[in-house]
């Protein structure tokens, strides 16, 4: 589909869009997502992370810049050793920016620009910062009391800010 029928799609109502989309049974899906033209109009993003044993796993590894709601699931299901007060019951989420030329993993990130903190299974907890392009790091800190470390276990992952 041209920059002309793109358009055109502006300008139409959205049955016809939907129409026009079956039409083109999905040759170039990228043009026909309205939802494309929204995010460009600077509506907020938002993105989930689960957290898990042991993994920070965002459902996008790149947002744009501005304020971005952040919703942290903690899905896994109780099993064996994973139930309160075993390591793992509780998660958290940390967004901090990560500093010049460092990589996750590292502990090299600045103030936690958003802390959503004691997430049980089953739980989630949702809120917002105002991100600036560059690298963040997602990660956990919570350390069990039987010296089980989060983070050092792989709970953090990189979202690029663009
Ligand atoms: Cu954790």
């Amino acid at each position: 589909m041209n920059k002309n029928t793109k358009l055109y799609l502006f300008g139409a109502g959205l049955a016809v869009l939907t129409a026009l989309a079956v039409a083109c049974g999905g040759d170039d899906d990228t043009d026909a997502t309205p939802t494309r033209s929204v995010a460009d109009g600077g509506s907020a993003t938002s993105i989930t992370v689960n957290l898990k044993n042991w993994a920070v796993e965002p459902s996008s590894a790149t947002v744009k810049a501005g304020t971005v709601s952040f919703r942290a699931t903690h899905e896994e299901e109780a099993h064996g050793g994973h139930g309160a007060g075993e390591a793992g019951a509780t998660h958290q989420l940390v967004v901090a920016r990560l500093q010049d030329g460092a990589d996750v993993g590292e502990t090299k990130f600045g103030a936690p620009v958003l802390n959503l903190a004691d997430i049980k299974v089953g739980e989630e907890k949702t809120g917002e910062a105002v991100l600036e392009p560059g690298r963040y790091e997602l990660s956990c800190l919570v350390v069990d009391g039987d010296d089980v470390n989060h983070y050092e276990e792989g709970m953090y992952a990189l979202l690029t800010v663009e």
